[in-house]
Order: structure tokens, then C-alpha cells, then sequence
């Protein structure tokens, strides 16, 4: 049975790939952080009891940033995969905490790789680095290849810069089986509540239910290529699958605006929307929906206002990625579109809201607000 490591099983990406690798017979192991409250909802329905025989999924406490707890657990593994996606992941919180996003996303790539190689695994442990499409930052080729130069724009991208360097680095110097997966924005219903996919889906659905009323939003007009979490997690494994390691993009190969995102969110619903703020002067009506099980609000009951503390003190206005070689080489193709994702994640968010609605409605105090 093979075994894995997945740091930052907790997120978004760690449980889908936990159970991608449980449904294909793998051991999975997780490292999860102490928290002063549980952090482990996204992987709760995988979870399997410590005092049951031939338990498959393992969680273990750590943290990127302390290297002997990461030694031990590798050495008590013996994973034959790694895959290091935990970070501090989200780019304006990076312009907050800069030193411990370097420590964690930068060096925390470089306490894995050491502790690979200290422990002598070099030949047997793969390894997965989640390097991202932000190192293109201010993007010097359209579309993004794995040729195009990197820019870095953010504390994040700056640290994940390091990270994707010294992945390679350890592959060329030590013949480690090392790769980096440069993925461009995915989401899905367990994206974090502070990405704007899910800001939008979950703050729009709250408004459709009386939550809420407004969203305020940073730059509306940034350009973004979106895929679905369940698709690029299918090509981390398939990066680790091969016979020399290389580094691929992974993306769909179309871009939208965050607008757009908020369009399609107000379609899904049936709401309509009205535009207010600084630098935007349009009003956007969407039409109601026949037939859809959400009552249409009134044109300008629903507001998106632009927020300036939103805005980064440097911003990536846009990405796209080409996935050619990641096609061709590997076979792979996104399956799930942007349009069905923002779909999928509305409702979602859309049945949440109902709860917390029929909750308010009988006196609990629901909290709603996300800064981020
Ligand atoms: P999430 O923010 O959802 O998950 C991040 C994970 O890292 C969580 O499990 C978090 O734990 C954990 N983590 C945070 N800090 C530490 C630490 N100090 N030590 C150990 N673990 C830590 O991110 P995603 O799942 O969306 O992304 C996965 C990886 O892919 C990240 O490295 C991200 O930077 C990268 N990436 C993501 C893209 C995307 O669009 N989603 C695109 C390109 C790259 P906790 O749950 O306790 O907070
Ligand atoms: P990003 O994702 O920075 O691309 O990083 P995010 O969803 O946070 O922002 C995308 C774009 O939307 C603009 N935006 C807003 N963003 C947020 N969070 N909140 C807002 O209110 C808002 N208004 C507009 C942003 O300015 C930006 O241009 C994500 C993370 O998952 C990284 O870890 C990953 O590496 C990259 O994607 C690829």
C-alpha cells in the first residue's frame, strides 16, 4: 500500500486529494495545526477513528514552520508521495504578515525538502510543491507558459517564489524526484470564505436570504483563469506518476473578470444587481429567472459597493495559463467549467444561508461577515 503526506490537508486542495488518494488505495496521512478550535470540517466525513484497526487516514499534528516535528513524522511515515500544500495562501493577508508568510510558504518548502534528505529518502519520496500562477505576478507573456518569466507582486508570491526555486534546486542537486505544479486560481464549495469566488457566492446567497445587504468588493476588474479544485487535485497526483519529474501549469485556458463571477453568482440566484462605488459608474440589472426556487429581489436591492481597503498595494490585474503541455504530456483536461463551478458553489452557499435564515428566524444570532 502506498503511503502519502499531504501538509495542509485541511484546506481547500488537501481534502480533495486526501480523498482522491483514499478512493485509489493510498495509506494518506495528514498534517493538520493546532488550533484553539476544530480546523478539521473540511476533512470530517473522511475521518476515521485512531482506535479502529487498518485506519487509511492519519492525521498528525505539526506545522510547516517547526522542522524537527516535520522530521519526525517523516520518519515515521516513510511516505512514498509528499505533497506540500500548506501555506499562508491568501495574497492580501501576505502584505499583513510578510515575515511569517516567507516562513511558512519559503522556508517551510525547504524544511520538507531537508528533512527528505536528511532522513536519506531522497530515492524513495516524490515530492509535490503547490507553486502558483501569482509568480507571473506582472505577467510578461499572454498567455502564461511554463517559459514565461516570473514577477512576483506580493509578499505570498515573493515566498512561493523561493519555494518553486529551491523545489527545482533539490531535483537538480540531489536527483530528487521534485516537482512544481504551477496552478492558476481554483475554487469550489470549500474554497476559504476570504477568496473572492467564495466571498461572492456566499455573500450574495446571504443577501438573497436577508442576512446581508451589501458586498463590498476590492477590484472588480481584475481577469482571473478559474478551474475547479476536484480537477487540478487529479493532476497533482498525475504529476507524481511519472517517470522523470517536470514541472507543469495547470489551468483551463480562459480568463473572466471578477465582475463576470458576480454576474453569473446574481444569474444562479435570480437577483438583481446594482454597481455602487468609487470608479464604476454602471448600474448591472440581471434578470430574474423564470421558475427559479429563489424569489427575484427588486433592481438595487442587492448592492455591490467597491471597497478601497480591498484593493492590494500591488495587484495582479491578470492571468491565463496555457495547459498545453500539461495535455499533451500527461493527458489531462479540465472537466468542470468556470460557469458550472460558480453554479455548484452558489448553491452551496445558497442552502447554508437557508439554515442560518431559518435559525434567525427563531432568535440564534448568526454571524455573517467576512473581511477579506
Ligand atoms: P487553503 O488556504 O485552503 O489551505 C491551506 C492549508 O495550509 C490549510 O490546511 C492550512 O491549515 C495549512 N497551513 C497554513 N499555515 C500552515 C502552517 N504554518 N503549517 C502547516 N500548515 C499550514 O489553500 P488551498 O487549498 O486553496 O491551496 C493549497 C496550496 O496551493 C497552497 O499552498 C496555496 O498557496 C497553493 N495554491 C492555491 C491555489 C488556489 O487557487 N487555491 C492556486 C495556486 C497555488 P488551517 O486549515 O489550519 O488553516
Ligand atoms: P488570488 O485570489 O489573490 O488570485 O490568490 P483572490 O480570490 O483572493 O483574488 C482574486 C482577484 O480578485 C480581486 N478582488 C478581491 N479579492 C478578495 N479576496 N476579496 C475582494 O473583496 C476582492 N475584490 C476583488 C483580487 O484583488 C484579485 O485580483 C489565489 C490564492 O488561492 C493563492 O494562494 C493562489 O496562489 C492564487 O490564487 C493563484
Amino acid at each position: 500500500m502506498k503511503k502519502a503526506l499531504i501538509t495542509g490537508v485541511t484546506g481547500q486542495d488537501g481534502s480533495y486529494l486526501a480523498e482522491l488518494l483514499l478512493e485509489k488505495g493510498y495509506q494518506v496521512h495528514g498534517i493538520k495545526r493546532r488550533a484553539s478550535l476544530f480546523n478539521t470540517q473540511r476533512v470530517d466525513h473522511i475521518y476515521q477513528d485512531p482506535h479502529v484497526d487498518n485506519q487509511n487516514f492519519i492525521l498528525h499534528y505539526g506545522d510547516l514552520t517547526d522542522s524537527s516535528n516535520l522530521i519526525r513524522i517523516i520518519q515515521e511515515v516513510q511516505p512514498d508521495e509528499i505533497y506540500n500544500l500548506g501555506a499562508q495562501s491568501h495574497v492580501a493577508v501576505s502584505f499583513e504578515s510578510p515575515e511569517y508568510t516567507a516562513d511558512v510558504d519559503g522556508m517551510g518548502t525547504l524544511r520538507i525538502l531537508e528533512a527528505i534528505r536528511i532522513l536519506g529518502l531522497e530515492k524513495k519520496t516524490k515530492f509535490y510543491q503547490a507553486s502558483t500562477s501569482e509568480l507571473y505576478g506582472l505577467v510578461q507573456e499572454i498567455p502564461q507558459k511554463e517559459t514565461t518569466p516570473f514577477y512576483p507582486r506580493s509578499p505570498y508570491a515573493v515566498a512561493k517564489l523561493y519555494a518553486y526555486w529551491i523545489t527545482v534546486n533539490y531535483r537538480e542537486s540531489y536527483g530528487m524526484y521534485a516537482c512544481n505544479g504551477v496552478l492558476f486560481n481554483h475554487e469550489s464549495p470549500r474554497r476559504g470564505e476570504t477568496f473572492v469566488t467564495r466571498k461572492i457566492t456566499r455573500g450574495l446567497a446571504n443577501i438573497a436570504q436577508g442576512l446581508e445587504q451589501c458586498l463590498y468588493m476590492g477590484n472588480m476588474d481584475a481577469l482571473r483563469d478559474w478551474g475547479h479544485a476536484k480537477d487540478y487535485v487529479r493532476m497533482q497526483w498525475m504529476m507524481l506518476q511519472q517517470e522523470h519529474p517536470e514541472d507543469f501549469i495547470i489551468a483551463t485556458g480562459v480568463q473572466y473578470s471578477v465582475r463576470e463571477f458576480i454576474t453569473w453568482s446574481a444569474k444562479e440566484l435570480g437577483v438583481t444587481l446594482r454597481f455602487e462605488g468609487e470608479g464604476v459608474d454602471e448600474i448591472a440589472v440581471v434578470e430574474s429567472i423564470e421558475g427559479h426556487d429563489t424569489p427575484a429581489l427588486n433592481v438595487g436591492d442587492v448592492i455591490v459597493k467597491v471597497d478601497p481597503r480591498y484593493f492590494r498595494p500591488a495587484e495582479v490585474e491578470t492571468l491565463l495559463g496555457d495547459p498545453t503541455k500539461a495535455k499533451d504530456k500527461l493527458g489531462w483536461t479540465p472537466e468542470i467549467t468556470a460557469q458550472e463551478m460558480c453554479a455548484e458553489m452558489v448553491m452551496e452557499d445558497l442552502k447554508v444561508a437557508k439554515r442560518h435564515a431559518l435559525l434567525k428566524e427563531h432568535g440564534y444570532e448568526i454571524p455573517v461577515s467576512v473581511e477579506g
